[in-house]
């Protein structure tokens, strides 16, 4: 029989080869926790009646769904158990959720469920997270962490049963579920070199609502790529970590409808391209915002604010970035 490496086991060793705490492995082991109990609401959803709308509108004015409120709960609850953690962000809360601000460790920013229009067909969803650190060597502020300062981010494509995960200057690796529903096996993933696997991935119907010079991109390099949209961030940017190429969610300012503009873009900062940011930069790529911005430099001013991401292969995020800056 053969048997492979778990994640417990591999993160075990990473933390005993760098010196570091347990601390960070008693939250791992709650996260894990929380996206099987997610994956297995998920799977069974459809005949529990979990996959439709539950009657309200979130933070960010948008429908929620009863799996988005079961995944959130999910999380919350075990992130309680660890006492690790500080405070949690989730898009699912209006407000910072205080969890043990005195003896906590970590920050963690969470998306429970993000894709929401694959719900109810049961596709592809995401459990995006985002980890930092207590500052240890002087008083804590508080304050709300950019992307560079996380100490790890990773996201469950659900339900696939996959796992990415980055570490600080530890690089990006992917783990499987398996039949005893461990982690196993990781795999250390880099963005690809050759241009002959790159996909572009963006919701094609909103182009002609960007920006005169995001337009013109598209345009000149549109067919040098294959072409890949499933319309939830974690399962786009699955594909892109291992075939390269980018993912972009540019800001909407040309809209035939102007109350459907978002010029400050509609991805979240903070638990959503912050953290595929950090396991992009991880992989040997690159991430920005509308104005050539490093995501990863950005400090949130609000923990639900927004932005527009441009996440890939570095050639193309330097591309990107010079016409974002014109
Ligand atoms: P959704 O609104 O369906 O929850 O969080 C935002 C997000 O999903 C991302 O996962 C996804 O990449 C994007 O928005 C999809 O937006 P469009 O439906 O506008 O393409």
């Amino acid at each position: 029989m053969e048997f492979e490496q778990t994640f417990m086991n591999f993160l075990l060793h990473h933390q005993e080869k760098h010196n570091r705490t347990y601390h960070f492995l008693i939250l791992m082991d709650a996260i894990l926790s929380a996206a099987k109990h997610i994956e297995h609401y998920y799977l069974t959803g459809a005949l529990k009646g979990n996959l439709g709308y539950a009657n309200k509108i979130n933070v960010q004015g948008e429908d929620v769904m009863s799996m988005d409120v079961i995944a959130h709960e999910i999380v919350i609850h075990y992130l309680r158990t660890t006492g690790r953690v500080i405070h949690a962000v989730s898009e699912e809360s209006a407000d910072i959720i205080p969890i043990n601000e005195e003896g906590g460790r970590y920050f963690i920013y969470f998306d429970p469920l993000d894709g929401s229009s694959n719900v109810s067909h049961g596709l592809p969803v995401g459990f995006l997270f985002g980890i930092a650190k207590r500052n240890l060597k002087g008083p804590e502020d508080l304050h709300l962490r950019a992307g560079r300062e996380y100490i790890a981010a990773g996201m469950f494509v659900i339900p696939t049963g996959t796992l990415t995960i980055a570490f600080r200057e530890a690089g990006t690796w992917r783990f499987h579920i398996d039949e005893t529903m461990n982690y196993v096996k990781p795999v250390r993933l880099m963005l690809p070199d050759s241009q002959n696997t790159w996909e572009l991935s963006f919701n094609a119907t909103n182009r002609y609502t960007y920006r005169e010079g995001v337009q013109e991109w598209v345009k000149k390099n549109e067919r040098k790529y294959t072409f890949r949209y499933l319309g939830a961030l974690a399962g786009d940017f699955h594909r892109i970590l291992t075939r390269g190429g980018m993912f972009m969610y540019p800001a909407i300012v040309n809209h035939p409808d102007p109350k459907k503009n978002r010029p400050d873009g509609k991805l979240r900062l903070m638990y959503e391209a912050s953290v595929v940011a950090f396991m992009c930069r991880e992989a040997g790529g690159d991430a920005v915002d509308e104005h050539g911005t490093p995501i990863l430099s950005i400090k949130p001013k609000d923990h639900h604010q927004r932005t527009a991401l441009y996440v890939g292969s570095k050639p193309l995020i330097e591309d990107i970035a010079k016409a974002l800056k014109r």
